[in-house]
């Protein structure tokens, strides 16, 4: 694998997808889906990927407008025209920028893809992917009760391995108790994206009797120490997500028994790299991962479905259907779940293709650059 792949050309795109349904989390509602988009091009072949940061800094620190002017201004200015022999080399070259993990990772994968592409490899192999089909549930916005059993009726019917339930403070006890009484076997979860605080832990402690997978990020985002207070005070486990950026926030998560799972999301984290190290570290303390979603087109969903075919992603997934969040997607291929199992894309890198007619009308070039 020691052949060599130049960047010759990128393009950058902002890219707005109209959602079928709006999706309501504690933090706020999102209708669209707006996001950067980066092709790299060279050797006659194309790496795409998507960046997973909001137009306002509400999931995490960064935004749409701050990752712009770094890709623009520093990032891909030194990519172009460099010869890469493995996507390590895109580490060493943004090593010297502190943080902006959601700027990093949208080149590191754009330049996994073109590699992969060009040793003609699924992105999976070169991960050291064991499946080829992926266990998927389903992420569901706040909504009135009847509303959400009736969204869980359909998941159900599709055959979705989990339910995950979007809560917040004074929307989290009488749903889980309305939805357990309509189902009681299924296997459920919670997603607070951070609204309690430790004075909530006896509301936390109530969602025990529920019967929940996890709990997932119930503190501030960047919180680590205090969420170990409240796994120490409750059976079910605690998942983290906001909170885990890097492998070393894993390995201390973990070690002061923050957490028991970790939602792992390539596009947070900085890439595929920092993901794997994350979840090579939950492998060696016995806590599985899962992958995390932040209703990505099809490109990033297809990069999603590549990552969770390493051995330790032993909880289902967030990566369900393309046809639950888009009318028509920047892909040519469908990306559809059949009895709550994602296939892997075939073919090379991560196995779909851009569907350029509909991404001129949902998108417009930023900028682009030639080596
Ligand atoms: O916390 O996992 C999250 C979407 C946007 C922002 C944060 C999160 C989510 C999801 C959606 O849960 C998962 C998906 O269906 O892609
Ligand atoms: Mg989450």
């Amino acid at each position: 694998m020691s052949n060599a792949v130049k960047i010759e050309m990128a393009e950058l795109r902002m890219v707005q997808l109209p959602l079928l349904t709006p999706f309501v989390i504690s933090t706020g509602t999102m209708t669209h889906k707006t996001f950067p988009l980066l092709i790299l091009r060279g050797d006659g072949i194309e790496g795409v990927a998507e960046a997973v940061m909001d137009p306002l800094p509400d999931y995490l620190e960064e935004s749409t407008a701050g990752a712009l002017d770094l890709l623009r201004g520093a990032f891909l200015p030194k990519l172009i025209g460099q010869s890469i022999t493995s996507p390590a080399d895109v580490t060493g070259l943004l090593a010297p920028w502190r943080g902006n993990r959601m700027a990093k990772a949208v080149v590191e994968m754009a330049v996994w893809d073109l590699w992969a592409k060009s040793l003609n490899l699924p992105l999976c192999r070169l991960l050291g992917g064991v499946r080829d089909q992926v266990e998927v549930g389903v992420s569901l916005g706040i909504a009135p009760l009847d509303d959400t059993l009736k969204r869980i009726d359909v998941a159900q019917e599709a055959g979705y391995r989990r339910i995950k339930l979007k809560i917040a403070r004074g929307h989290d006890l009488g749903i889980l108790a309305g939805v357990r009484a309509r189902f009681p076997d299924i296997k459920l979860t919670v997603d607070a994206n951070t609204d309690y605080a430790l004075s909530d832990l006896s509301t936390l402690q109530k969602m025990d009797q529920f019967d929940l997978d996890y709990i997932e990020q119930p503190l501030a985002f960047d919180d680590i120490f205090d969420h170990a207070k409240v796994q120490k005070a409750l059976r079910t486990a605690i998942c983290l997500d906001e909170s885990i950026r890097s492998a070393k926030d894993a390995r201390v998560a973990l070690e002061i028994g923050a957490t028991r799972v970790i939602n792992i999301k390539v596009g947070r984290v900085g890439g595929f790299a920092e993901a794997r190290a994350i979840h090579d570290v939950c492998a060696a303390f016995d806590a599985p991962v899962w992958c995390g979603g932040m209703l990505e087109s099809g490109v990033g969903r297809a990069h999603n479905i590549h990552l969770a075919t390493m051995a330790n992603f032993t909880k289902p997934g967030d990566t369900s259907s393309a046809s639950r969040y888009f009318e028509r997607d920047i892909i040519h291929e469908p990306l559809e779940a059949v009895d709550g199992l994602m296939p892997v894309p075939k073919g090379p890198g991560i196995g779909v293709t851009l569907d350029y007619d509909r991404l001129t009308e949902v998108s417009e070039v930023i900028e682009t650059w030639q080596a």
